[in-house]
């Protein structure tokens, strides 16, 4: 039973035992996230401190400049898990390839594997704005103790056993499900302690926010700028107002709590949009229906979305219940 006030460590050993494959493998795992974070945290509250910040001179995968702080969340979560011998196997949205962990030990008997952004929005950093890290865990569905595989990465969110993420906002934030509804935890910097803030987190049925880049207007499809007008029009309880961080972590923590929904479409320049299904969709999914929410590609449920690629894109609508069935019943109206 959560309680407030409760720290996360405390909250990890009461919960440990109502997880139903429980044998204290995925509470390390999660020790090791919250480890990890704190690390992170502090690293990214001094940015604006000292010379850290700024391109690393490389690009990541998908051809986007990488910045330090990147690659220095990568490189502590990665650390974290393996050198706790924790998992089988990551993947990182900012590595090329999956990373195959103690496949030498015959004695490595660990079976989740964890996909990871590290730092999602991180062009926010130089600007002082809310950066984020997002985590999903998955069972490996190949042999314990062999080396982990393409397919151990590449299951349908569904299923997670585990997702969340870090908000480093005006206070840092841990949020996570285990697949028993949505628990928030804030850091007290302090003392380094997560507390739970925010039990049992849920999305209004309805809300009144809708968050996209409507500087990419023109390129949307005609569901999408029909559903946009839709939400400008004023009727009933609209329009809705316009909030868009450009950081997917803080504008989906901010409509859990508010109500509203996020989108990033597909486009005329981006034929499935932006958002990574594997390291952001698939975990926002997750965490969304934990907390009564939503989360679609316009159509059909993400998290029924066969992968087929470790850095795949897919489109996002992800909210309110209602606000997303609406938006669906546009983009269905208005298929090209
Ligand atoms: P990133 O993984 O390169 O940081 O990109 C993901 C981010 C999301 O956090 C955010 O919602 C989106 O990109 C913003 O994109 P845009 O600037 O195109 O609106
Ligand atoms: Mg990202």
């Amino acid at each position: 039973m959560a309680k407030k006030n409760q720290t996360l460590g405390e909250f990890i050993i009461e919960n440990q035992a109502s997880f139903k494959y429980t044998s204290g493998e995925l509470s390390r795992l999660i020790n090791s996230i919250r480890l990890a974070a704190k690390v992170v945290n502090h690293e990214v509250n001094k940015a604006g401190l000292v010379d850290i910040i700024g391109a690393a001179g490389e690009t990541n995968i998908q051809g986007e400049d990488q910045q330090k702080l990147d690659v220095y969340a990568n490189d502590k979560f990665i650390q974290t898990l393996t050198n706790r011998n924790i998992v089988c196997g990551i993947a990182s949205e900012e590595e090329d390839d999956f990373i195959i962990v103690n496949s030498q030990d015959e004695n490595h008997q660990n079976k989740y594997v964890v996909l990871i952004d590290p730092l999602d929005g991180s062009s926010n950093i130089d600007v002082n704005v809310s950066v984020g890290t997002i985590f999903s865990v998955y069972r490996r569905i190949t042999p314990v103790g062999t080396p982990v595989k393409l397919e151990d990465f590449l299951q349908k969110g569904s299923e997670q056993v585990a997702a969340g993420y870090v908000v480093y906002g005006t206070s840092t934030m841990l949020v996570y499900t285990t697949g028993d509804g949505v628990n928030g935890f804030t850091l007290n910097p302090a003392i380094g302690t997560f507390y739970l803030s925010h039990p049992n987190m849920q999305f209004p049925e309805d809300g009144k926010i809708y968050s996209v880049n409507e500087g990419n207007y023109i390129h949307f499809p005609i569901g999408v700028k029909k559903y946009i007008k839709y939400c400008q029009e004023e009727e009933g309880d609209r329009p809705y107002t316009s909030r868009y961080i450009g950081s997917l972590v803080s504008d989906f923590h901010r409509n859990m709590i508010k109500g509203g929904i996020y989108m990033y479409p597909k486009s005329s320049k981006n034929s499935n949009g932006k958002l990574r299904l594997l390291y952001e969709c698939n975990p926002m999914a997750f965490l969304a229906e934990q907390a009564k929410g939503k989360a679609s590609d316009g159509f059909n449920r993400i998290m029924d979305v066969q992968p087929t690629e470790l850095h795949q894109r897919i489109p996002f609508f992800c909210g309110s219940k209602n606000m997303v069935e609406k938006a669906e019943e546009f983009m269905k109206e208005y298929s090209e």
